[in-house]
C-alpha cells in the first residue's frame, strides 16, 4: 500500500488502514516516517490521553482495561488500546484482543485494541509504542490505554511514554511491596490494589500506604534545605504558587475487583483527577516536553543507526574484520574505532 493511500485512508478513519500503518510502522517498511511525520503534525496539540497500566503478569491488568474501556465508551470516548507483552507475543495482549473482539465491544468502532509482539530493529519499544499511540491520537481516540508487563526497564520506559500510570498489584504477589523493582513504585500515579475480594487486599493496601508516606516524608525532608530532620512535624501546606494550583500529586491507592467492574468508576475519576492536575501545575506541559526531546533523540539515533548499516560499508568492513577478531588480533573495540573514523572521514561511503 503507497504511503498517499495510507495517509488518504487515516483521514477517511479506516480500521483497516490503521491497521497496516501500525503494522508499516512496527516494521518500519519504506514510508513509516512520512506516516509519522503526517500524524505527529494531527497530534502535538490533540486531545488524547495516554495512560499506561502496568503491573505483574496475572495482577488483573487486560480485565481492569476491558472495564476501563467499557467506562469509557460509556462517556462516549473513542478508545485506542495497545497491549504491549515483550516477553510472550502470544499471551496478554493478544488474548485481550481475542477477548474483547468475542464480547459486545467487537463491532464497536470506537474501540481499537492492537498488541504488539515485536520491537523495532533500530527504534527501541518505548519508541515504537509512543509511534504507534501517534498514529491513535491521529485517529481520533480520546483515550490511549498502554498495557505493559511492568517487569524491566523497558517495559517501565513504555509505561512513561503515558501521561498517566497506572500499577496494578494484587494480594498475591509475593511478599507485597518489597519484591518491587525499584523505579516501579516511583513511575505510578495511581496505584490500583486488585483482587480486593482476595485475602491480604487490605493489608497491600496499607502497606503501599506506608511505602508512600515514608517516600513523602524523604521529598519533605530533601526539600527542607538544612531544616528538621524527617518525621518531624512539618506542615503539608505548600510554600509557593498560587492556592488552586496543587503543587504535587498524591498517589491514590484504590481497591477495585476487576472482574466485577468494583472500583472501576473510582479509577476513572482518579485518571481524571490526575489529569487535571497535570494540567493545573504545570506538568503537562513539561512532561510533554521532556517527551518530545526523547523522542527527538531517538527518532534521530535510529536514523543515523538505519544510515550506519543500511547505506555505508560499516557491515562490509565487519565482515573484513571478523576472523582478526575472532582469533583475538583486533578487539571489536579496535573495529569500532575503526567504523567511527571511516564513517566521520567518509572513507566507508
Ligand atoms: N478474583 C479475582 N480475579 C481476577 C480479578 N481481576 C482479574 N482476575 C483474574 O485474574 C486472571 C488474570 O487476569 P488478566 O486480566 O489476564 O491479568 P494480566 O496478566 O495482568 O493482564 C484472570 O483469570 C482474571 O479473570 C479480580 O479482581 N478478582
Ligand atoms: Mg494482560
Amino acid at each position: 500500500m503507497a504511503t498517499g493511500d495510507i495517509l488518504e485512508g487515516l483521514e477517511r478513519r479506516d480500521p483497516a488502514v490503521l491497521a497496516r500503518a501500525i503494522s508499516l510502522v512496527e516494521n518500519q517498511r519504506d514510508g513509516f516516517e512520512r506516516v509519522l511525520a503526517h500524524a505527529y503534525s494531527q497530534v502535538a496539540r490533540g486531545q488524547a490521553r495516554r495512560i499506561g497500566i502496568t503491573g505483574p503478569p496475572g495482577a488483573g491488568k487486560s480485565t481492569l482495561t476491558e472495564r476501563l474501556i467499557q467506562e469509557f465508551r460509556g462517556g462516549g470516548l473513542r478508545v485506542g488500546v495497545i497491549a504491549v507483552d515483550p516477553t510472550s507475543p502470544f499471551t496478554g495482549g493478544a488474548l485481550l484482543g481475542d477477548r474483547i473482539r468475542m464480547e459486545s465491544t467487537s463491532l464497536d468502532t470506537g474501540v481499537f485494541i492492537r498488541s504488539m509482539a515485536t520491537r523495532g530493529s533500530y527504534g527501541g519499544l518505548a519508541t515504537t509504542t509512543d509511534e504507534v499511540a501517534d498514529l491513535l491520537a491521529a485517529f481520533g481516540f480520546e483515550r490511549i490505554l498502554i498495557e505493559t508487563v511492568g517487569v524491566g526497564q523497558t517495559e517501565l520506559d513504555v509505561a512513561g511514554t503515558a501521561e498517566t500510570t497506572v500499577l496494578v498489584l494484587v494480594p498475591e504477589s509475593g511478599n507485597g511491596v518489597q519484591t518491587l523493582k525499584a523505579g516501579v513504585m516511583e513511575i505510578a500515579d495511581v496505584f490500583v490494589i486488585n483482587k480486593s475480594d482476595r485475602p491480604g487486599a487490605d493489608k497491600l493496601r496499607q502497606e503501599v500506604g506506608v511505602m508512600l508516606g515514608i517516600r513523602r516524608g524523604n521529598s519533605k525532608a530533601v526539600r527542607r534545605s538544612g531544616g528538621q530532620a524527617a518525621g518531624a512535624v512539618v506542615s503539608d501546606r505548600p510554600t509557593a504558587g498560587p492556592p488552586d494550583r496543587p503543587p504535587f500529586w498524591e498517589p491514590p491507592v484504590l481497591a477495585t475487583v476487576a472482574v466485577q467492574g468494583t472500583g472501576v468508576a473510582e479509577l476513572t475519576d482518579a485518571l481524571d483527577r490526575h489529569y487535571a492536575y497535570l494540567q493545573s501545575s504545570g506538568a503537562l506541559e513539561a512532561r510533554r516536553r521532556e517527551r518530545v526531546r526523547k523522542r527527538m533523540r531517538s527518532v534521530a539515533e535510529r536514523a543515523v543507526r538505519q544510515w550506519v548499516w543500511e547505506t555505508t560499508r560499516a557491515d562490509e568492513l565487519l565482515d573484513e574484520r571478523l576472523d582478526e577478531v575472532a582469533d583475538g588480533r583486533k578487539s571489536p573495540y579496535d573495529v569500532a574505532a575503526e567504523i567511527l573514523e571511516q564513517v566521520k572521514s567518509g572513507a566507508l561511503r
